[in-house]
């Protein structure tokens, strides 16, 4: 595979090649390195941009000269080696006061200080130039149901996100908010657990214009749902504002594997979506939005597997681009997509301006025997998919 380049808009989280291997069983197994001593590696690498969060780059009881000394520093170190730093986001789930939630904690003081937090690290992700906000909210949720009073945790949460948002547009700030929904873990049911709850969400909300969406592969994955249709739903409801890629293998806790060591299938039909969009719609929505990873280096590896594993998610990403784009390009393909009536979906069921009461009582002869004699050819379709994969 050919080396990235910044055209690719690859970025890395921070808080990915910074893992050290902390879990909940076990101990580091790497050592620590300073924000800045990443970026280097990463810009020779071929990666694009960056993104973190505040406590990425400052501890959580920083005072704010630390605070700025440390962003400098980053921003130092960004600035040499060309990175762009994409998008800012706000932990509120490492200290212990949020381990009821930031914007839904049922303690008001707790709600006060989160809503806080998060408003400063919009500020400071303006200052550095970031164009999107994203808002994982792991401690927003219960391990007991009757813990919490499930309309009020909305009120919150859509009060919360409301006043970030009218924070951002009051500040005129070229920001807009990404959800980042996950189903559990860090709590045993996280609020916004899928893609479908966070549009419904934000249909409500009163500034949704800038907020919309950041889906991770393993999230929908771990929902045992499908992450491609995730993304699909969301760039038709131009909501896809971010992503978050990376692998994962069934349901089991959150493995944040490299990007496609999980489920490679899906993995090809989320770049075929990224790089070649929908098939009937070659104008339509598209994502353009940075190609970003947010995954662990396994804790088993040395330093020298963390920048392996980062460069294994941008070369499984390529790999995997080149093979879509010869999946679309092959008239095999486009035969068994046109057999498939794959195609045919995009045009609409009644006719223009055909009016309701003439449908339902047209007779235009259709036989439902002798339409579900059709068949669809899916399977030869999804091999066609394989040959390319793995042919
Ligand atoms: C947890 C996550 C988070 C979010 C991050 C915001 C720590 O499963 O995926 O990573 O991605 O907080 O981007
Ligand atoms: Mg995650
Ligand atoms: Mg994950
Ligand atoms: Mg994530």
């Amino acid at each position: 595979t050919r080396q990235p380049t910044t055209d690719d808009k690859f970025s890395f989280g921070l808080w990915t090649v910074g893992w050290t291997g902390t879990d909940p069983f076990g101990l580091p197994t790497r050592p620590t390195l300073a924000p800045w001593e990443y970026t280097e590696r990463l810009a020779e690498l071929g990666v694009w941009g960056i993104t973190f969060h505040d406590n990425d780059v400052f501890p959580f009881d920083a005072d704010d000269a630390t605070k700025e000394r440390n962003l400098a520093r980053l921003k130092a170190a960004t600035d040499r080696c060309g990175l762009t730093v994409e998008m800012v986001t706000t932990n509120t789930f490492t200290h212990p006061v949020f381990k009821d939630g930031g914007l839904t904690a049922n303690d008001r003081s707790i709600r006060r200080f989160g809503l806080r937090k998060i408003l400063r690290a919009v500020d400071l992700a303006a200052q550095v130039g970031a164009t999107t906000f994203v808002m994982w909210g792991g401690r927003e949720g219960s391990e007991y149901d009757g813990s919490k009073d499930i309309f009020a945790a909305f009120e919150r949460y859509k009060e919360g996100l409301d006043t970030v948002a009218g924070y951002i547009k009051s500040q005129g700030y070229d920001l807009r908010i990404a959800l980042e929904p996950k189903p559990n873990e860090p709590r045993g049911d996280i609020f916004l657990p899928t893609v479908g709850h966070a549009l419904a969400l934000i249909a409500e909300l009163e500034h949704g214009d800038i907020v919309g969406l950041n889906p991770e592969t393993g999230h929908e994955q771990m929902a045992n749902l499908n992450y491609t249709h995730a993304l699909g739903q969301a760039l038709w409801s131009g909501k896809l504002f971010h992503i978050d890629l990376n692998g994962q293998r069934g349901l089991k806790y959150d493995q944040d594997l490299v990007f496609g060591h999980g489920d490679l299938v899906s993995a090809f039909f989320t770049v075929d979506l990224l790089e070649n969009g929908f098939p009937s719609y070659p104008d339509g929505p598209r994502y353009t939005g940075p190609r970003h990873f947010d995954y662990k280096p396994a804790r088993t590896e040395h330093l020298t597997g963390v920048w392996e594993s980062a460069k294994a998610c941008m070369a499984t990403y390529l790999m995997l681009a080149d093979k879509a784009r010869a999946f679309r390009a092959d008239s095999r393909v486009q035969e068994a997509m046109a057999y498939s009536g794959v195609l045919d979906l995009a045009q609409p069921t009644l006719e223009d301006g055909e009016s309701i009461e003439a449908f339902l009582h047209i007779d235009d002869g259709f036989d439902p025997d002798k339409a579900a004699e059709r068949d669809f050819g899916f399977v030869r379709l999804q091999q066609l998919a394989l040959e390319h994969l793995i042919g």
